[in-house]
């Protein structure tokens, strides 16, 4: 017979394992209906005998009373900042001065860096003794923090009891583990979203909502909010001998706690410059904001021998990323008309530089979006700039608003042929309906000639504007009537340029015909779902028959991509369009395909991401589908395979949260082969 004491640590020890199975090695051994049984029966055990409930209990996690005011803590031993380094040079001049420091007759191989990234999140000491988490505190100003003990017993990666895990090192006596608490970005933007929706406040970055929910005095507001942590350092330790950063890591992670996995060590300084550079190109595809990576010696020893200077080591400096957010003004609020109509807020700035682009709009995305983030003309707003995405407004600084400032209002005309404007159902989109509106027009044609519609090249956007400018073209048909006596009138136009114009003009009749039907613009249809329309009606008379369920059987095709097809083919001024094309010579059926390949890929579901290195993403998806697989537009838990180029968006990050497997464009072809 066990006592109540012996289940109840047997209880605790197996929960504790289980967690850190889940929340830091994303490797669960048993399902969370069996996990929450654990937790239940711990929970009933512990009411009916609450004497015996310890700190280092699961079910505290879920926070305590709240606290009058964070009780302040001197750390034992002073928690230091880093030293920032902007470029490579930067980080040659750093090893320059240490190198100068330390011993002229140390082995080449005896000076070692590790290279790890570096979390924007909020530093916290942790203190456990005997194995028990006893402290959790913030850096503060590095002498003195404040004790948030209570909220970092929610964050569950961070173990309440060391060792976590059965084959790890015994606790040593007492030891403080140094890291940064932070919250991943997916959680951050889906907190954000429902702040907004419900019309209350956001938070700016995922470092400010991390330290807002630290810094709660009631840890059940803490508790609700998914904060994870990474180790990586010891502040000191009794009862184990670490020799170095590596060492540190290591025994950091055999104790169970959660330490990146992207870390370097290296006794080539050339190396971790690379490893930081690759870290650089990687960062928007990463589930946290990483805002640089610190090199560190790796030796004790040798940090010892560098020590410190102000309140920054020697021995380690921090290689900042080029900024992402900045502050500026709104100078104005306008709205920019695009090829469907739909009229999309954005912001006129004064010029900022954000990581060395100067940024001078910044979307608005929608007016409900505008509307409950209240910006305004005047307003100093956070920028946000990342990777490829259009900067966009964060959200406004009220303390500098302006007193006599007004809400921005949706326009009631489109602001480029003032014709009344309009929401269509319940869409939060407003729209010009107007089909005559330039704007739309120049846009239209903008896309139809682009390369992944009908490719004609040479056709820029300013041959656009200028024939829509002209008259010649009304309509995107228009594009094949056009006159070569027309063209030579126009300022720019030298023959030989009319004639490689109407040349590419001809030449883009024989696109494919899926490509013709992106090209159209019609909403909601671009290249994906128009290769799976058309293999289901290969030609226009049949597709502009089809009706909403017929298509809605597509699989990948849903109600929305429906409607809106059917919407298009019922206007009659789109079916004169298309007799216009037809009149044109335009291919609209598609062809038979070429010889039958091997079904090698059928079952089997790929997304596209990225430039592929020598197809396009038309030619890659042609391919999959002639080996009988599926391509779809959107990566979920039916991926298969994300196919993967240079530049890709944020497809990767959501493969990689689903653990979804990549493939290059060579590999694509050998999995087809096999
Ligand atoms: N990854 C990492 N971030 N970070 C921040 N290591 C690291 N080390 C730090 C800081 C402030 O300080 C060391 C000097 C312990």
């Amino acid at each position: 017979m066990t006592t109540i004491d012996q289940q109840l640590a047997e209880l605790r020890d197996q929960i504790n394992y289980h967690s850190y199975r889940y929340h830091t090695l994303d490797d669960p051994l048993i399902s969370d209906a069996e996990y929450d049984r654990l937790v239940q029966r711990l929970r009933q055990l512990e009411q009916e005998h609450p004497e015996l409930i310890t700190p280092d209990s699961p079910t505290r996690r879920v926070g305590a009373e709240p606290l009058d005011a964070f009780e302040k803590v001197t750390h034992p031993i002073p928690m230091t900042s880093l030293g920032n380094a902007f470029d490579d040079d930067d980080m040659r001049a750093w090893l320059a001065r240490i190198e100068r420091l330390l011993p002229d007759n140390l082995p080449e191989n005896e000076l070692a860096f590790v290279v790890e990234p570096k979390i924007d999140g909020l530093a916290m000491a942790l203190t456990y003794e005997n194995g028990l988490l006893v402290r959790g505190a913030t850096r503060g100003n590095g002498v003195e923090g404040e004790n948030v003990t209570a909220n970092v017993r929610t964050v569950n990666s961070i173990p309440l009891r060391i060792p976590t895990r059965s084959d790890g090192p015994p606790a040593p006596a007492r030891i403080e583990v140094r890291g940064e608490v932070y919250m991943p970005i997916a959680d951050f933007n889906r907190f954000n979203q429902q702040q907004l929706d419900k019309g209350e406040k956001i938070y700016a970055n995922p470092r400010n909502f991390a330290a807002g929910s630290l810094r709660q005095l009631d840890s059940r507001i803490t508790a609700q909010r998914p904060l994870a942590f990474f180790a990586y350092a010891i502040g000191y330790v009794e009862g184990a001998e670490i020799g170095s950063q590596q060492q540190a890591l290591d025994y950091l992670k055999a104790l169970g706690f959660p330490v990146n996995p992207d870390i370097l060590h290296t006794t080539s300084f050339a190396a971790a410059i690379d490893f930081i550079h690759k870290w650089m190109e990687r960062r928007d595809s990463l589930p946290y904001d990483a805002d640089g990576a610190v090199v560190k010696i790796d030796s004790f020893a040798l940090q010892r021998e560098l020590g410190v200077v102000g309140n920054a080591p020697r021995w380690a400096i921090a290689y900042k990323f080029p900024a992402r957010e900045a502050t500026t003004k709104v100078l104005a609020i306008k709205g920019n008309v695009g090829r469907t109509g739909q009229i999309t807020p954005y912001a006129e700035l004064e010029p900022v530089n954000i990581g060395g682009v100067i940024v001078r709009n910044a979307t608005l995305h929608n007016y409900d979006d505008l509307a409950k983030k209240d910006i305004r003309e005047g307003d100093t707003v956070i920028i946000k700039r990342a990777g490829d995405v259009i900067p966009q407004v964060v959200k406004p600084i009220l303390d500098l608003r302006p007193a006599d400032s007004q809400p921005a209002q949706p326009p009631a005309v489109c602001p480029v042929c003032g014709q009344p404007t309009t929401r269509l159902g319940d869409d939060v989109a407003l729209f010009c309906i107007n089909a005559a509106c330039p704007a739309q027009l120049v846009r239209q044609v903008e896309y139809f000639v682009s390369r992944g519609a009908m490719d004609i090249e040479g056709f820029g956007i300013k041959i656009g504007e200028q024939l829509v400018a002209e008259g010649f073209i009304k309509d995107i048909a228009d594009i094949y009537f056009l006159q070569r006596d027309d063209l030579l009138k126009l300022e720019g136009f030298a023959e030989k340029k009319v004639d490689n114009l109407l040349s590419a003009i001809e030449a883009s009749k024989q696109q494919p015909f899926d490509r013709f039907l992106t090209a159209l613009g019609i909403r909601y249809v671009g290249n994906v779902v128009a290769g799976l329309v058309v293999s289901h009606f290969p030609a226009i008379d049949q597709l502009s028959r089809a009706t909403q369920e017929e298509l809605q059987a597509i699989e990948g095709v849903g109600p929305r991509i429906a409607e809106s097809l059917v919407a298009w083919f019922s206007g009659p001024a789109n079916r004169s369009l298309i007799d216009k094309f037809r009149q044109a010579g335009v291919t609209l059926q598609a062809r038979r395909t070429g010889p039958e390949q091997p079904q090698t890929l059928a079952g089997l579901t790929f997304v596209i991401t990225g430039t592929l290195p020598t197809w396009s993403r038309d030619q890659a998806q042609a391919f999959i589908e002639q080996h009988g697989g599926k391509v779809t537009g959107s990566v979920s838990k039916k991926t298969n395979y994300l196919v993967l180029g240079e530049n890709p968006g944020s497809k990767l990050t959501k493969a990689q949260s689903l653990g979804i497997p990549t493939l290059g464009e060579q590999e694509l072809q050998n999995l087809a082969q096999a």
